[in-house]
């Protein structure tokens, strides 16, 4: 039985009486004087939940529409990326039991080997944006190029998405995750189907997605670990929901998250310590005697090597994780537009930074879709002191 009837059921018949005074309903009434003699289960959890239960994402989406920080076409956006990412959920939370661990077969544009999740995950992704009619452009890290829509009915609006983060811990059940950014469609660089040629269509889908992340509109991520948890911004804060697998719904968990402003917790994959820069040796070197604060506790690793979930403890916990260019990628791994962009939006909503090392990520101004770069985030104090050995 769901623990969140039991728990009415085996209230003491005072707070029943008073729970139904508060419901006031003549039928909940006759239902709870059938229930607590007959222990038939009703739908206690909807009335219960609605007041103990926080704010469903669609309600917060349509909330944030009311305060006119997006309009309607975007709302339906958000609302398609939550169901994208409860989609995804199942099948990652099911990848053994159904046979979908392991490799696709296929390498992706950046000659990884694609998961069948990576596969499955991105098609989930692109049929649901589509298919809402409200994207204009869609680009993919799974995807060579950025796609047109066709079925665009409104709103233009172009994202930019890596389906599934993280993608090589799937197969050991360790936390995964999509990252999404979205920018308002650029109106003068609107493919024409009817008229221009398959590359002229290509070469204004990539001018519509290489935008610098500043003119991000929104941006967010969903990690798929013990809990399935969407994180997201609108530019207006940073808020967190957890999925309900009871509701089938987001549940708002976390409002208005704010990084601390410093923290002892560094992610880095230190097995590249060697090929890195003496100033980047240097300040890790540092981290082990307390940082900027020499002599005292030094600060703790903690690398569960995928992006969305080191990045979910940093905002939470606050410290740094990074991704630095190193000797044999000067670069680094990251993808700017739909890892390092979205990132850095969030992070700086949640009053913490996003850097390259030298400078704000959301300033960058893509040339290339897949294009990569070093990334520092997490508490503005610890980005700032990693800066100081970058300069
Ligand atoms: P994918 O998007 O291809 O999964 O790669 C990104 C990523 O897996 C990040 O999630 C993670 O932080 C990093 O690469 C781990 O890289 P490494 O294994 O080199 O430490």
């Amino acid at each position: 039985m769901d623990d969140g009837v039991d728990i009415l059921m085996m209230a003491s018949t005072t707070t029943m009486k008073s729970f139904v005074s508060k419901t006031s309903s003549s039928s909940a009434l006759r239902n709870t004087k059938k229930s607590s003699s007959s222990k038939r289960v009703f739908s206690v959890r909807a009335k219960a939940g609605q007041s103990e239960m926080g704010t469903p994402f669609s309600t917060w989406v349509l909330q944030q529409e009311m305060k006119d920080n997006i309009d309607n076409e975007h709302a339906i956006v958000l609302q398609s990326i939550s169901v994208a990412c409860k989609q995804i959920a199942s099948l990652v939370q099911r990848a053994g039991l159904a046979g979908m661990t392991g490799l696709a077969g296929e390498q992706n544009v950046q000659g990884e080997d694609q998961k069948k999740l990576d596969v499955i995950s991105n098609d989930v992704f692109c049929d649901t944006l589509r298919l809402s009619g409200r994207t204009g452009v869609i680009a993919s890290e799974e995807e060579d190029v950025p796609v047109a829509v066709e079925e665009t009915y409104g709103g233009n609006y172009v994202c930019v998405f890596d389906p599934l983060d993280g993608s090589s811990n799937i197969d050991a059940a360790v936390s995964t995750g999509s990252i999404w950014g979205i920018y308002a469609g650029d109106s003068q660089c609107v493919p024409d189907f009817s008229s221009e040629s398959p590359a002229e269509v290509e070469a204004k889908c990539v001018q519509n997605v290489c935008q610098p992340g500043e003119n991000l509109v929104s941006a967010g991520y969903c990690m798929y670990s013990s809990s399935t948890i969407l994180v997201i911004s609108v530019g207006d804060g940073v808020f967190g929901f957890t999925l309900d697998s009871a509701v089938g719904e987001f549940i708002m968990t976390h409002e208005r998250i704010q990084i601390p402003k410093s923290g002892k917790i560094y992610s880095f994959n230190e097995g590249n310590y060697d090929m890195w820069t003496p100033g980047l040796k240097q300040y890790m070197d540092s981290l082990k005697t307390g940082g900027k604060e020499t002599g005292t506790k030094p600060y703790s690793a903690r690398y569960i090597g995928s992006l969305v979930g080191d990045f979910h403890r940093t905002m939470l916990y606050g410290g740094i994780y990074g991704y630095p260019g190193d000797a044999k990628n000067p670069t680094g791994k990251l993808r700017l537009l739909y890892e390092c962009a979205p990132m850095s939006f969030l992070a700086e909503q949640a009053g913490g930074a996003g850097s390259d090392g030298t400078g704000r990520v959301l300033k960058i101004n893509p040339e290339k879709v897949h294009q990569r770069v070093p990334f520092f985030t997490g508490s503005v104090e610890e980005v700032a002191y990693l800066e100081s050995f970058m300069k």
